[in-house]
């Protein structure tokens, strides 16, 4: 498994000509506002706030590229990964102009960054299966582009309801058990789960 060393911000952009120019892999990750994609970008490079952790949701709406320095075990050379934090959708408050940007600049990314190779859609372990998710996982089953579910804030719920709660999202989704894990912020439980996926996409 991969294990992350250092983690930088390179660049926020919008259309395809100001994403940067990088040899490496794209993993990007997806969700409602609020969801908590910011805590777990942070939690997984094991940063405080290296992706804000915004209090006014739906605000970002550009697409945050970050360089990630990690290790393979005991091998002693360094591998490299983008990050993608990418806006977040579902909030309610947002314009119709202003969804129709986000999608036009989510399918601009999707199908122009040919390094892509997998995504993180994001879900609220409390919750079932929502259409704004499924409609994200179908665009990049549409595209062919690998994804893996994760539940988060899964604190939230009692531990013994947790592998019965992903039972749900799994029937909801459409999808297998291998294809989604629970995660916590809060207790910084799951990052291993999102390694290796991460780690079985790019390696
Ligand atoms: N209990 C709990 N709260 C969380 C967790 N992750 C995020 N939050 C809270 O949920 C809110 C939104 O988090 P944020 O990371 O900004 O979500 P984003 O909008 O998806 O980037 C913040 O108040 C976080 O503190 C978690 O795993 N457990
Ligand atoms: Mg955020």
């Amino acid at each position: 498994m991969i294990r992350i060393v250092e983690s930088n911000f390179i660049i926020s952009a919008v259309k395809p000509r100001d994403y940067p120019v990088s040899p490496y892999w794209d993993i990007a990750f997806v969700g409602k506002s609020n969801v908590g994609k910011s805590s777990l970008i942070n939690t997984v490079l094991g940063r405080k706030a290296i992706a804000k952790i915004s209090s006014t949701p739906g605000k970002t709406r550009l697409i945050n590229f970050f360089l990630i320095r990690f290790k393979i075990d005991k091998d002693k050379m360094d591998g490299y990964v983008n990050f993608i934090d990418l806006p977040g959708y579902g909030y309610a408050k947002v314009s119709k102009s202003a969804r129709e940007s986000w999608k036009k600049m989510i399918l601009a990314y999707f199908e122009q960054r040919a390094q892509l190779k997998g995504v993180v859609i994001l879900v609220d372990a409390r919750h079932q299966a929502d259409p704004k998710d499924i409609i994200m996982m179908q665009m990049l089953k549409d595209r062919n582009i690998p994804f893996v579910i994760i539940a988060t804030k899964s604190d939230k719920i009692p531990k013994s309801k947790v592998r019965n709660q992903l039972r749900k999202l799994e029937n909801g989704f459409e999808i297998g058990k291998d294809n989604i894990f629970a995660f916590s912020s809060l207790k910084k439980t799951g990052v291993e789960n999102i390694l290796n996926w991460i780690s079985s996409q790019i390696l």
